[in-house]
């Protein structure tokens, strides 16, 4: 896609061998676009947890809304909103999931990945609690044939609150386990949703056609096994189809909340 004539210098990925507390910072204070973390979970790791979800119960996103289809495992919040609250059945999905988990002998579960990924930048970091039950944490998902354009915001999607504390400002992570040779690049666009956008949504869909995002200055990732991956997710994102092989990724939400602590969920 075209690039803008004028660039903003602050829309730019770092790359770095940690999560550092200044670029979750540097991101939510948009001094950033994106954090990279090459290597962030080793090969080995990645390859013994793909090997062992082949036995795994795999499910997908609404198929109503979310085309073309996405595999998980786990439950996704958006999966479970009716109105803007949480539906009741997201608890048992997150049951479900955590007992499914616990059959595959594994030594970390999603959620330790994830909370490991930001333990030493930010210690206070634990799932955020709604209604004071803790949160699910860590989806797996294999977005193989990509992803609508669109953006993720709990503020806007959750009516009430999400959770019991304010969410000040949220991220996306991801960690990818297991990337295709060729496509399944992320792509992230420096324009975040206005009213007007609802001309160019998706019907039915959780997304935007492509022109939402016409000639705004981009970022394109190509995900690197064991990549941790770290964006502000108000900015429309998408991810390309692998046009051979399978994109697999571990990832959650990362809200920073007004007691600055971070909170996670999925
Ligand atoms: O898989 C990715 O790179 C991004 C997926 C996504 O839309 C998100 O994490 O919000
Ligand atoms: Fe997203």
């Amino acid at each position: 896609m075209q690039q803008p004539r004028n660039i903003d210098p602050l829309f730019v990925a770092v790359e770095s061998d940690v999560i550092r507390r200044a670029d979750v910072a540097g991101l939510i204070a948009g001094r950033l676009a994106a954090v990279r973390v090459p290597g962030l979970l080793p090969a080995a790791r990645c390859h013994a947890i793909t090997a062992a979800l082949a036995d795994a119960p795999m499910d997908r996103y609404d198929e109503s809304r979310v085309f073309p289809v996405v595999a998980k495992f786990g439950p996704a919040i958006n999966d479970h909103r009716d109105a803007g609250q949480l539906r009741e059945d997201y608890w048992d999905a997150a049951r479900a999931a955590e007992k499914s988990w616990s059959t595959l002998d594994l030594p970390d579960t999603p959620r330790d990945l994830c909370l490991a990924a930001f333990q030493a930048a930010w210690p206070d970091v634990a799932p955020g609690r709604r209604h004071r039950r803790e949160m699910h944490v860590g989806i797996v998902r294999e977005i193989n044939a990509g992803l609508q354009v669109h953006f993720d915001d709990a503020v806007r999607e959750y009516a009430g609150r999400l959770l019991d504390s304010e969410v000040v400002a949220q991220l996306a992570f991801n960690i990818y386990i297991r990337v295709p040779p060729a496509g399944g690049e992320t792509v992230l666009w420096r324009r975040r949703w206005q009213p007007d956008d609802e001309d160019l949504r998706i019907p039915g869909g959780y997304g935007f056609h492509e022109s939402v995002a016409a000639d705004v200055q981009s970022l394109t990732l190509r995900p690197t096994l064991g990549e941790g991956f770290l964006f502000d997710p108000r900015h429309y994102h998408t991810v390309r189809p692998a046009t051979d092989g399978r994109r697999i990724s571990i990832g959650c939400f990362v809200g920073l909340t007004d007691d600055g602590r971070l909170a996670l969920w999925s």
